[in-house]
């Protein structure tokens, strides 16, 4: 493993990305990241095609030439590949597919109802506001409960699948214009104690540039 290459296609502020940094960073592997530059214009660059043909999306998880598509994917690889660290998903197979049932929630749920938040006009956002906040408390409420991680005492998959949503709560709340906070306070205090670990903190994109890049799409796409 000690001359292995690794390369991470990304996008900075993706989330999906995040969770393939995340999880390199908790096994301690480094890593080249390569940026998609163009992404917002929708152009993509000839190794993101090449690597990713059938999607064009990244992440990509290029491990000695050979690309790893979907985010969650490359973390269950990442996880399976690199053993000697500590394990990302739990050893119990009902824990284990409760875990990839949650990780796959939020990707789906989190992301389509949180995207509507900054792609809606301000006066048009009815019920997608609403159907976010549910989506979050069920995550609250059924996923984490009064534990400190999604998987318990430990940080682990469900974590390193939802962390990157926290650095977009500050344009869910400015564009929705409600408190994560007030709604899910245990969501948020889960998101600063992740915020304490190193992996988590040097992989996360920083929330006001993320706001800076939105409110640019916004003026661009005329969503006002
Ligand atoms: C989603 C990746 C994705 O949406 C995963 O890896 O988990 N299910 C996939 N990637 C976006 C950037 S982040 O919003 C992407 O590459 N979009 C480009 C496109 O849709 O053409």
């Amino acid at each position: 493993m000690e001359n292995d290459e690794v390369i991470l296609l990304g996008f900075w502020p993706s989330y999906f990305a995040t969770r393939v940094k995340v999880a390199l960073a908790e096994k301690g592997i480094e890593y080249k990241y390569k940026e998609e530059e163009d992404m917002l214009s929708g152009n993509k660059s000839p190794l993101l095609q090449k690597m990713n043909p059938i999607h064009r999306k990244i992440p990509v998880l290029i491990h000695n030439g050979k690309p790893v598509c979907e985010s969650l994917v490359a973390v269950e690889y990442i996880d399976e590949v690199w053993k000697d660290r500590a394990p990302l998903l739990p050893s119990d197979p009902y824990e284990r597919s409760q875990a990839r049932f949650w990780a796959d929630y939020t990707g789906k749920k989190l992301y389509e109802f949180g995207r509507s938040l900054w792609t809606t006009k301000r006066g048009e956002l009815l019920g997608g506001k609403k159907d976010f906040i549910d989506s979050l408390k069920l995550l609250e409420l059924e996923a984490l409960g009064d534990k400190p991680y999604f998987g318990g005492e430990s940080f682990g998959f469900v974590d390193i699948a939802t962390i990157g949503f926290y650095s977009w709560f500050y344009v869910y709340e400015t564009f929705g214009n409600f408190s994560i906070e007030a709604e899910c306070p245990k969501l948020v205090a889960w998101g600063k104690r992740c915020m304490q670990r190193e992996s988590v903190s040097k992989s996360l994109p920083d929330r006001h540039k993320i706001y800076e890049l939105i409110v640019e799409f916004r003026k661009k796409y005329g969503v006002e």
